[in-house]
């Protein structure tokens, strides 16, 4: 018997944990939190401990399956699928051309390497034209096109420096919950207590007092309200000359016009809109601004209403306008020290702006971010007819069919398609629906670097990881799947061809040209890399996961003073005047209150829960754990509702019934639904369900006039239900 234990992270969410492993034999036997790691110090959730369970689960895939009429699945050679898939992918391209074909990728693929950085040349192989979802469109797409306005790059993202800040003023975040998003700080409420110790304040924007918010200050907010506040903190920073105008002129063009968009939010204006009463914003502003240490962060709270971006640069603005951006203790800007790295962001932000501006959706006229359509149309993409309609779909570490608006229109929809293939740990509730299922490798079977991490870290950091164990059964990661497509496809397209010829060339020098080589080359380039051999010592990938196998802390903190880098804009300053806001912001006097929905819907993230994909591990699920909703005391006594009584939860675009429990730690008129549940038992994991429960996102709508007009963010909280007992 052979035992030993393997430093390693977890990668189910952002703070990226250190993780000691246990493996006997090539098993996975344990994980435990590693002590000696950094920055994590011995801490890791209980989904990290439990993902043990994931990895040896007797409901995962671990061999490809093939979908029969009857819709049971029977295991089939890797051989026998991939040649199937190639040959009936091939003949979709030649009749229906790239636009036939797309791609849904789910969250965790952004945590592997391989896979984010494979399925680009995939999209390239395929033609610019195919198809491309991401569960960013229920996330984070509005923060890349917010800093595509305002720094020029959508990759350019600010994160609170919270290590040093004096005050954190947290928006629509949960963080004792979620760890942390577009935020890597591993134990960051340990980090939010250290701000209270120093003498600072943490102060929680939430409609929900949520876990974070019960540690640290509440202030309630009614959804979907951020943008109104954010515009009258604003107003107040001009009207009290509360701003630094010479050293904003430094660093951004347009104030003059950023107050005159200000100017009719005042305090008392917003009011009615935010719950929130003038003094409060008062005294808000004026604390930002004489702060010298203050940020403001804000996160999927602030991104799913009506007008993430919006919100998402205003946050950006108030930080600006209040001397907090880019200072040590703001909000700062991490990079990964790539010689010449400005000049190497300047033309791929040029193109990506290009796209967006240029590159519209077939439904609905939506720009392109990052290349990607809103998941919220995906189902209308496959079913309307025309130029572009989708005959084949992949769906890679996804789950659409909980995950984005209106699931039952997509399902629907799927059935319609010649070809579906996904690639997952499970049988979910989406891939139910293909034909084809291809087992994943996990994240502890594959080799790793959290790459697009990297510069979200206020301690700059570098981990990497060898595969702790080997896949299970015929799993395959990712990447190697999307290689073996690309090799067998059908005809040789220029970018195929071109790929061929690198690829030779790489195998003329002994080498394949792999994921591995380019996230190395990254490593190498970027701070304390070995500049392929002129820093000697200095790291790579190899070295990284042999020489410092708890991770190397690069720095304690983050540079400030580097925005003129950051930006690529000509002139190297922010440009905070755009059309779009302007339309965005005179959007905000026309939106719609539907009669007879007088609630507001919220999300609600659970520590025991990831999105949808946790609840088959019994470890997370003891105590017979159900989905439930919160509302507030006086609302469910208004409608003669009790603790624990199932309730119907209706929207203009669908219903759920779920059991509630009453709360006071919620705005009154607010609802809170967790979402990811309603395993319904097309899925194949057992445990999951017997769980039960709803899927919220049916509330959701998938209407082009619902979903975000700059990012094409499907609206996922602040919608309008009501609420009904069921007799
Ligand atoms: N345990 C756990 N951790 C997770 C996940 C999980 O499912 N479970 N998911 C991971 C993923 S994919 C992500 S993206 C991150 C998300 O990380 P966070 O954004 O920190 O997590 P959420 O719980 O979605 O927090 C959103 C907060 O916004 C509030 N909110 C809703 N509407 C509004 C509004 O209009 N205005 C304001 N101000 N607040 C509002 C909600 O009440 C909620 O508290 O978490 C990650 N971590
Ligand atoms: N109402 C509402 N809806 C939401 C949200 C919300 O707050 N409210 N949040 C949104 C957000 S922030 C997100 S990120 C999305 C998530 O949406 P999705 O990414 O579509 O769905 P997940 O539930 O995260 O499902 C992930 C799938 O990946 C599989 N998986 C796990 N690890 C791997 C791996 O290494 N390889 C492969 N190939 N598969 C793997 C899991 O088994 C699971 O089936 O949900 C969004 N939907
Ligand atoms: S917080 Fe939990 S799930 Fe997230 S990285 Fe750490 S151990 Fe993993
Ligand atoms: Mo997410």
């Amino acid at each position: 018997m052979n035992v030993e234990q393997k430093p390693t992270f977890c990668r189910i969410c952002e703070p990226l944990c250190g993780m000691i492993a246990t493996v006997e034999d090539g098993r996975l036997l344990a994980l435990r939190p590693d002590k000696t790691h950094p920055l994590s110090a011995g801490f890791a959730c209980q989904k990290g401990i439990a993902f043990t369970e994931v990895v040896n689960d007797p409901d995962r895939l671990t061999t490809p399956m093939r979908r029969g009429l009857d819709g049971s699945f029977t295991p089939v050679s890797w051989d026998e699928a991939m040649s199937d898939i190639a040959a009936r992918l091939s003949d979709i391209h030649r009749r229906h051309g790239a636009g036939g074909i797309a791609w849904y990728f789910g969250n965790p693929g952004a945590f592997s390497y391989s896979h984010t950085l494979w399925l680009p040349m995939f999209v390239a192989a395929t033609g610019m034209r195919m198809h491309l979802f991401t569960a960013g469109s229920q996330d984070v797409n509005n923060r890349f096109v917010a800093s595509q306005l305002l720094y020029g790059s959508a990759l350019a993202m600010p994160v609170p420096d919270a290590l040093r800040t004096d005050f954190l003023v947290v928006m629509g975040a949960n963080p004792v919950v979620s760890h942390g998003s577009v935020l890597t700080v591993p134990r960051i409420k340990d980090r939010m207590h250290d701000i209270v110790k120093r003498g600072g304040r943490v102060l929680v924007i939430d409609p929900r007092r949520t876990e974070t918010a019960a540690q640290f200050e509440w202030l309630g907010i009614v959804p979907d309200g951020d943008a109104f506040l954010l515009l009258s903190v604003l107003h107040v920073l001009f009207d009290e000359g509360l701003a630094d105008r010479a050293r904003i002129a430094r660093q951004a063009d347009g104030l003059d016009w950023l107050q005159r968009l200000a100017a009719p939010f005042s305090p008392e204006a917003t009011a009615q809109h935010t719950g929130i009463a003038p003094d409060t914003v008062r005294s808000l502003a004026r604390d930002l601004a004489r702060t010298p240490r203050a940020a403001v962060y804000g996160r999927v709270g602030t991104s799913t209403g009506q007008n993430g971006t919006l919100t998402t640069y205003l946050i950006d603005a108030v930080n600006l306008v209040a001397g907090n951006l880019d200072v040590a203790g703001g909000s700062m800007f991490g990079r990964l020290g790539m010689p010449c790295e400005r000049w190497l962001n300047i033309p791929g932000a040029a193109l990506l702006r290009a796209v967006y501006r240029r590159r519209r959706s077939r439904i609905g006229g939506f720009p392109s971010v990052l290349m990607s359509e809103p998941a919220g149309l995906m189902a209308k993409e496959m079913t309307m007819p025309g130029r572009g309609q989708i005959k084949a779909l992949f769906i890679s570490a996804g789950n659409p069919v909980l995950s984005v608006p209106n699931g039952d229109e997509l399902e629907e929809a799927m059935r319609g398609l010649e070809l579906t293939v996904g690639i997952d740990l499970y049988v979910n509730e989406t891939l139910a629906h293909c034909d084809y299922v291809l087992p994943a490798a996990s994240m502890y079977e594959r080799d790793d670097f959290p790459l697009a991490f990297q510069t979200l870290q206020p301690t700059p950091f570098r981990q990497a990881t060898e595969a702790v164990v080997a896949p299970v059964g015929q799993a395959r990661t990712e990447w190697e799947i999307i290689d073996e497509l690309m090799a067998r496809m059908w005809r040789r397209t220029p970018t195929l061809a071109l790929l061929a010829a690198v690829r030779k060339l790489f195998g003329l020098f002994g080498s394949r040209l792999s994921p591995r080589l380019l996230v190395d080359a990254v490593i190498r380039l970027g701070d304390d890399g070995d500049r392929f051999g002129l820093r000697r010592g200095g790291l790579t990938f190899s070295r990284l996961a042999a020489e410092h196998p708890h991770g190397k802390v690069l720095a304690r903190n983050l540079r400030a003073g580097v925005l003129a880098d950051v930006v690529v804009y000509r002139g190297r300053k922010m440009r905070l005047r755009h059309r779009e806001i302007a339309d965005q912001v005179a959007a905000l006097s026309r939106r719609r209150s539907p009669q007879n929905y007088p609630l507001r819907l919220i999300g609600m993230r659970e520590a025991r829960s990831e999105n949808s994909w946790m609840h088959n591990s019994p470890l997370l699920m003891r105590g017979e754990r159900t989905q439930r909703a919160l509302m507030h005391v006086d609302d469910a006594a208004e409608l003669h509702i009790d603790d624990g009584d199932v309730v119907r939860v209706l929207s203009e675009h669908g219903e759920i019934a779920v059991p509630v429990a009453a709360t006071k730690d919620i705005v009154a008129g607010v609802i809170a639904i967790p979402h990811g549940w309603g395993h319904k038992g097309t899925g194949g994991w057992r445990l999951a369900n017997s769980a039960g429960g709803a899927n919220v996102n049916r509330l959701m709508s998938s209407a082009p006039e619902d979903i975000e007009a700059l990012a094409g963010m499907a609206r996922l909280t602040g919608v309008p239900v009501r609420v009904e007992p069921v007799s």
